[in-house]
């Protein structure tokens, strides 16, 4: 629909008349009221006008079950072209109102146009890692509140040797006197260095931007300066429209890594707040994340396989928009035994990433990298698991203590 978004809500009610409700939604997120309004304003007032799309009723017998999908469509006019506009008109006030949960989202193309997207996509990652074949290895810090900038280094190194494309903080680190993101990112980037001669990899190190929202641009630019090629963001805990503001500022030429903080408190009701596949998958893209981090539905921190396949879909579809593709990362209580399921899942197009499925290896953090590097090798090699950890010792171990 040309000009107008259209926004699809799951509503749970056992009376209602959804149809009647649907109306409410449409005019009352829009015009406000439209049968009190005189003839001669009514003209003016329908470009304005919501317009109910569809409604669909699921009956059901037991309580509490019976719902409808409702989509309803609200014209570019009201809004201005930004993210908090559209988000507020079609599920400000709704949100709180009653078992109703936002689970899809289209705007037009005509929005669209205010949004440039990720800046790197998949693809411009890939060229910056020079790598093109594989799933990519991400490793997170992990034990870095309280520590000083040696021995962060000192960690970072290890990360490195064991052979991952990207390193990225642990999102609870946020500006404190031992390790200040300039001073990090200098540490950290020497680090890399030193690994890239012996390893030969290329290596993007996204440093958490945190602090006041104010702030943000500046640290980033700092950060940038010091040597991060690359930068992890809370996006949640900011908003939208902060991610869009740096991923579209010319001098960020950075990839942005978006962390899913937060997101559990949208998502997980089937009554209630934003579908997954548009939280982390739509708005993220639409927003700029180049990376974006979501559970798995395999690790420690799950999520259901259906959803996170959508969100995958949401950020690798090319039919619904125009901007680059962004690289899925499911994500917490990863380690190695889980690859071969990633890739099934995933496919190629996708960031391995571990936290504790790393530094938690027997043999260190470096051989904990290795053994992903095995298992990714032993998954492009049609290859059992078991079978190639008979002759790679680090992937051996990792099985044996975390199973497959
Ligand atoms: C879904 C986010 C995962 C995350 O941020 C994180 O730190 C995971 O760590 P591990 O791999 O579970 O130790």
């Amino acid at each position: 629909m040309s000009d107008r978004a259209v926004a699809t809500y799951r509503l749970y009610d056992d009376r209602a008349d959804f149809h009647k409700k649907a109306e409410g939604i449409a005019v009352g997120l829009t015009v406000g009221s439209w049968t009190d309004l005189p003839e001669a304003k009514r003209a003016s007032m329908a470009q304005h006008l919501g317009q109910v799309v569809s409604v669909t009723v699921y009956e059901s017998d037991l309580p509490g079950e019976r719902y409808a999908d409702i989509a309803v469509s609200y014209p570019d006019l009201n809004i201005s072209r930004d993210l908090p506009a559209l988000l507020v008109t079609v599920f400000g006030k709704l949100s709180m109102d009653g078992r109703i949960k936002l689970i899809d989202l289209q705007w037009s193309a005509s929005f669209e146009q205010a949004f440039t997207g990720p800046k790197f996509g998949i693809t411009g990652i890939r060229q910056l890692l020079d790598v093109q074949d594989r799933p990519l290895l991400m490793s997170i810090f992990k034990s870095v509140i309280g520590h000083d900038l040696p021995t962060l280094k000192e960690q970072f190194l290890q990360q490195a040797l064991g052979g991952v494309d990207i390193i990225k903080d642990d999102e609870i680190l946020f500006e404190n006197p031992l390790t200040p993101i300039d001073q990090r990112v200098r540490a950290c980037m020497e680090a890399a260095q030193q690994a890239e001669q012996i390893t030969g990899k290329k290596l993007l190190y996204a440093a958490n931007l945190t602090g006041s929202t104010f702030g943000l641009r500046d640290q980033a630019l700092r950060a940038i300066d010091a040597g991060a090629n690359a930068l992890l963001f809370n996006v949640l805990s900011y908003g939208y429209d902060v991610l869009h503001a740096l991923s579209n500022d010319p001098d960020i030429q950075v990839p942005i890594a978006a962390h899913p903080a937060l997101a559990g408190a949208i998502y997980p009701s089937p009554h209630q707040g934003i579908a997954a596949p548009l939280l982390l998958g739509k708005l993220m893209r639409l927003a700029g994340a180049d990376l974006v981090l979501f559970p798995s539905p395999y690790g420690s921190v799950t999520m259901p396989r259906e959803e996170t396949q959508a969100i995958k879909a949401a950020l690798l579809d090319e039919s619904y928009t125009k901007v680059r593709t962004s690289l899925p990362v499911p994500s917490a209580g990863i380690h190695p035994g889980l690859v071969p399921l990633i890739v099934r899942d995933f496919g190629i197009d996708v960031v391995v990433n571990a936290g504790g499925g790393i530094h938690g290896h027997p043999q260190g953090t470096a051989a904990g990298g290795r053994a992903f590097t095995q298992a990714i090798e032993a998954v492009l090699q049609e290859t059992d698991l078991h079978t190639f950890a008979e002759s790679n010792e680090e992937l051996r171990t990792a099985l044996q203590l975390w199973g497959s």
